[in-house]
């Protein structure tokens, strides 16, 4: 009998809410997400329902950088030296029984393959408004986080990699969260970073009459070699 009245609760609460527009419980979105960055150490999350980054959990959707005021992305280089933006898009949902949710943010700056804390470049606690305990199950939000940093110096061109994590307050290592380990819920998401030199400002540029001739003196190249073909032929 109880199991039938809890099955009719769950059921109310998804009419309730789904009438109003305010994300119910999405069992798709339980499955396990791991961390994917090569040469990393592992890291998982269970239950991507309750709190995740950007739009889907399990797909890296939730952090876009940009460089020098360029438009938000995933695509552009860091350019060392240089400041660049990251932008992370922290989702809440359904938090009837934790106080906040954390999200985790970590760049290996000294590109070797380990992330320490020394790197952390985020670290936030939001409240779900809920509280411990309250039952109130309708939060549903999106929470935009930025941080911005002068690439290192130090840096060498290639690559680096950002995780970026979140969870709530009460699952596995509640008090600090690490790059690394199972998390109860949340999810991972991992990005490979490519670390370019800023253009030389003293390094001297051609001048339009050198390119120009540059340029005859390849078509001339090609002329030749073409008509050499043709003779053959
Ligand atoms: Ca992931
Ligand atoms: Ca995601
Ligand atoms: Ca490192």
């Amino acid at each position: 009998m109880k199991h039938i009245i809890n099955s009719i609760i769950v059921s109310v609460f998804f009419l309730v809410f789904g009438a109003v527009g305010v994300h119910a419980y999405n069992h798709a979105a339980w499955g396990t997400d791991y961390g994917d960055a090569t040469g990393y150490g592992q890291a998982s999350n269970d239950k991507g329902i309750w709190q995740r980054l950007g739009d889907v959990n399990g797909i890296d959707d939730g952090v876009l950088w940009s460089v020098n005021d360029s438009d938000f992305g995933t695509t552009a280089d860091l350019i060392i030296g240089e400041e660049v933006t990251f932008q992370f898009n922290l989702w809440q949902g359904n938090n009837g029984d934790h106080w906040y949710d954390q999200l985790y943010a970590v760049v290996d700056w000294n590109q070797d393959f380990y992330w320490d804390n020394s790197e952390v470049i985020l670290y936030e606690k939001n409240d779900t408004l809920a509280h411990h305990g309250s039952g109130n199950f309708d939060l549903a939000r999106y929470i935009k986080y930025e941080t911005s940093f002068l690439v290192p110096e130090t840096m060498n061109v290639g690559s680096t990699w950002l995780r970026a994590r979140v969870q709530c307050h009460d699952s596995h290592e509640y008090g600090y969260m690490t790059p690394y380990g199972h998390l109860l819920q949340g999810e991972t998401e991992d990005y490979q970073l490519s670390i370019v030199k800023a253009p030389d400002p003293e390094a001297p540029v051609p001048e339009p009459s050198t390119i120009i001739l540059l340029s005859a003196g390849l078509l001339g190249l090609v002329c030749i070699n073409r008509k050499k073909m043709l003779k053959k032929s």
